[in-house]
């Protein structure tokens, strides 16, 4: 077993300098977006383009990852498991980073420009509910109890935008087995953090039911797919993508995995979930995704990835029908 040296909550809360290599990768992206007077890119594609041009600051900040020195990173990148793959191409770290959801900082997309205030470090995460051993885990406990690998998994946004990327985590049920649920345990909730002084969206958008939940039966999450993620690319999650600890369940709609997630609870009943609450037409929550059932303001026939634009067609439970296909049955 690797003995666990990197910790990437051992960091002042300010951002730190991106590694050599990626800035190189920005300075080059920089270039070539200029080159193409931006739009014609996946910029113009997320719509963002047509608001505003960001700046040479603001493209720096969209790759924003919290680096450590080279002598720390032991489980960084963590082994890849070969049993995953994506059957197309990877999407570029810089286009991931750049457009995301997370509505605790903007709903445009652009949720890099406002996480600074936000501080994923020190972080804990309590997991309770009907399980016989509630515990709160700190970072150092999620980082050495458990084996992380690197999975490379499809992703599919129910906005129809899509990204291949490769996250790093451990499946969910090995957290879960450490609480020892009860026979009552049906469900699994996740709650995102809650703190508006950190994340200006909580204030800015009070229509919705913060703070951000969902959900899912104990069998969806105790599915070998469900990864309880810290990493993607080889590297920490950035604030944007979910720091320092998300959930990642590759078959449903990207809106089920929770991001920044400080509490984990086993219940008895469906529980409440953020999407489902603010508007149960539009977001189910099963939230299967399926090329078959439009949502009520668009199809679900095709995606498009992020960065390239490129079309698919969309596949049944996002192409990982060989694994949860059994659940549905
Ligand atoms: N707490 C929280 N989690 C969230 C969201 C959010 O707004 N807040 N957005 C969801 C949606 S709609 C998607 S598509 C994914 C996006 O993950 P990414 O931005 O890392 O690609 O996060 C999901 N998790
Ligand atoms: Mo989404």
């Amino acid at each position: 077993m690797n003995f666990i040296v990197r910790r990437p909550w051992d960091l002042p809360q300010k951002h730190h300098t991106a590694p050599e290599v990626y800035w190189n990768r920005k300075q080059h992206r920089r270039e070539f977006l200029k080159s193409m007077g931006i739009a014609g890119t996946g910029l113009m594609a997320a719509g963002i383009a047509g608001c505003s041009k960001p700046t040479a600051q603001e493209l720096e900040q969209a790759g924003q990852v919290e680096s450590l020195p080279e002598s720390k990173k032991t489980i960084f990148p963590s082994p890849r498991n070969p049993d995953f793959e994506y059957g197309r191409s990877e999407t570029d770290q810089f286009e991931a980073a750049y457009y995301t959801n997370f509505y605790e900082f903007s709903v445009q997309k652009d949720s890099y420009r406002y996480v600074e205030p936000f501080k994923p470090t020190p972080w804990e995460l309590t997991v309770e509910g009907e399980c016989d051993n509630p515990r709160t885990f700190d970072l150092d406990e999620l980082y050495q109890e458990f084996e992380y690998e690197e999975r490379a998994y499809r992703f599919r946004c129910v906005e129809a935008w899509a990204m291949c990327v490769p996250w790093t985590g451990f499946p969910l049920r090995k957290l879960l087995e450490k609480v020892s649920p009860k026979s009552s345990a049906k469900y699994v909730s996740f709650q995102t953090f809650y703190d508006p002084e950190q994340a200006r969206g909580i204030k800015a958008y009070p229509e919705f039911p913060w703070p951000y939940t969902e959900g899912m039966t104990i069998e969806e999450a105790n599915n070998e797919l469900v990864l309880l993620a810290t990493g993607i690319y080889g590297e920490p999650l950035p604030k944007q993508h979910g720091a320092p600890v998300r959930v990642i369940i590759p078959w449903k709609y990207g809106f089920k995995g929770a991001k920044s997630i400080v509490r984990i609870q086993l219940m008895e009943k469906q529980p409440v979930t953020f999407w489902n609450d603010y508007n149960p037409k539009e977001y189910k929550f099963e939230a299967n995704v399926d090329p078959q059932v439009p949502h009520p303001r668009w199809s679900q026939a095709r995606e498009r990835m992020l960065g390239t634009g490129d079309m698919f067609e969309t596949m049944p439970y996002n192409g990982y029908g060989d694994y949860v296909g059994n659940l549905y049955s």
